[in-house]
């Protein structure tokens, strides 16, 4: 039989413990083709919830106790926790759970079946039909509750789960095993573990069910979650985002043309110098260190891309001289469509003064929009152009 373990993390917990653990055992009768256990991490509470826990191995077997010497916080007990029960104690999935009787037991072998059927990670939910929070909560922090969520699902974009904060949860091995590696930010090991855990799992596509319950507040001790929850989930929720955004193709492509750019700027004075004054026929040379410029931008944007934007598209060494021809080519488009829209804006728009810019006296005249819309349309020509014919796809 395979086993599934109720993992407690405490911190003075002790009255709440001696109660939870009896609640536990008498649902798990409930539980069909598992064999389920508890396993308590204890941070060494002050109040020595320890030794009551120690007391309890004795007289069940299914009841374990692992005691850290230093505080660690929800998410590092959890780590621990989980470590232990699916190593030295094989388990397959593992709940995490309040000692503080917040979280409805009754709905463990609820929990169980989903797993049954094919869930990866199943969270109770109180944002979903069925469940909820105390009415007598006061309105500050029904609205932490309920916009947190709602902050966190905007932010991370992801509408599917309704409750992202919540603490009861069951866990397969094969989540714990992906996601493990995956968090090592020291800072996230309290109360923001829950959300890093579950977005990582998210992210990396496993079954995600939801089952209702509603939380009950706890009535004896203290809560320790505090203001460094929200601070720590906010930091969190941006890190994310903003990786997201330095990982994205479109940032890349953007960087890159902003180095292209630098690299033309830079080398067109620096070509000016170089050349002697002259004159060859109707090239001066000025314009002979516009284009040399302009090839230089084309390489440098040529490589990066290679290298950083489309690297999951590298090309061969064989393809690159083919494929830096047709490089050349989707840049010669994008400066054919800015000449075409200019032009076509002069002839049919004309030339006008828009307004004054105050203090510098700038005239934005329509010139710089037909500018400014040739290089917005050109911009999205070479993306279009890298995507499908240069870096395609490969099936
Ligand atoms: N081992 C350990 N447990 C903790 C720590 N912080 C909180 N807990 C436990 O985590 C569970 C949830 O904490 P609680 O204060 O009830 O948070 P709340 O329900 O969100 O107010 C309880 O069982 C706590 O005893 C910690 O640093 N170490
Ligand atoms: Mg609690």
């Amino acid at each position: 039989m395979q086993k599934a373990i109720v993992i407690i993390p405490t911190y003075n917990e002790r009255e709440n413990i001696q109660k939870v653990i009896p609640l536990l055992l008498e649902i798990f009768k409930k539980v069909k083709n598992w064999e389920m256990g508890i396993l308590v991490v204890d941070d060494t509470s002050p109040d020595k919830t320890y030794e009551e826990v120690q007391e309890l191995t004795k007289l069940h077997k299914e009841v374990h106790l692992l005691v850290n010497s230093k505080k660690a916080g929800l998410g590092g007990a959890y780590l621990k926790g989980m470590e232990y029960a699916f190593g030295e104690l094989k388990s397959e999935v593992i709940f995490q759970f309040d000692a503080d009787l917040s979280h409805d037991y009754t709905k463990i072998p609820e929990f169980m079946k989903e797993i049954d059927n094919g869930a990866d990670l199943v969270l109770g939910s109180r944002y979903i039909k069925g469940g909820g929070i105390p009415a007598n909560w006061g309105l500050d922090r029904k609205f932490l509750s309920i916009v947190g969520n709602l902050v966190i699902t905007t932010v991370l974009t992801n509408f599917k789960i309704k409750d992202w904060t919540t603490g009861f949860r069951a866990v397969r091995k094969k989540v714990y095993d992906k996601v493990r590696p995956l968090i090592n930010d020291e800072r996230f090991m309290g109360y923001t573990f829950q959300i890093g855990f579950l977005n990582n799992a998210v992210r990396a596509g496993f079954k995600i069910k939801e089952v209702p319950f509603v939380f009950v507040d706890r009535t004896i001790g203290e809560s320790k979650l505090g203001a460094e929850y929200i601070k720590n989930t906010l930091l969190y929720i941006l890190k994310v985002r903003i990786k997201d955004m330095l990982n994205s193709r479109i940032f890349k492509f953007a960087f890159v043309g902003g180095v292209g750019t630098f690299v033309q700027l830079v080398s067109l004075s620096i070509i000016r110098n170089l050349l002697p004054t002259f004159q060859l026929l109707v090239f001066t040379n000025f314009l002979v260190a516009t284009l040399l410029s302009i090839e230089l931008a084309i390489m440098s944007n040529f490589a990066l891309n290679n290298l950083w934007t489309f690297s999951d598209r590298k090309l061969k060494k064989s393809q690159i001289p083919t494929k830096f021809l047709q490089f050349n080519l989707a840049s010669a488009g994008s400066i054919l469509i800015q000449l075409t829209i200019n032009s076509l804006g002069e002839t049919f728009i004309g030339l006008k003064s828009l307004f004054v810019l105050p203090f510098i006296n700038f005239n934005v005249d329509t010139g710089i929009v037909f500018a400014m819309s040739g290089i917005v349309i050109g911009l999205f020509w070479n993306f279009f152009a890298y995507n499908k014919f240069i870096w395609k796809k490969k099936n």
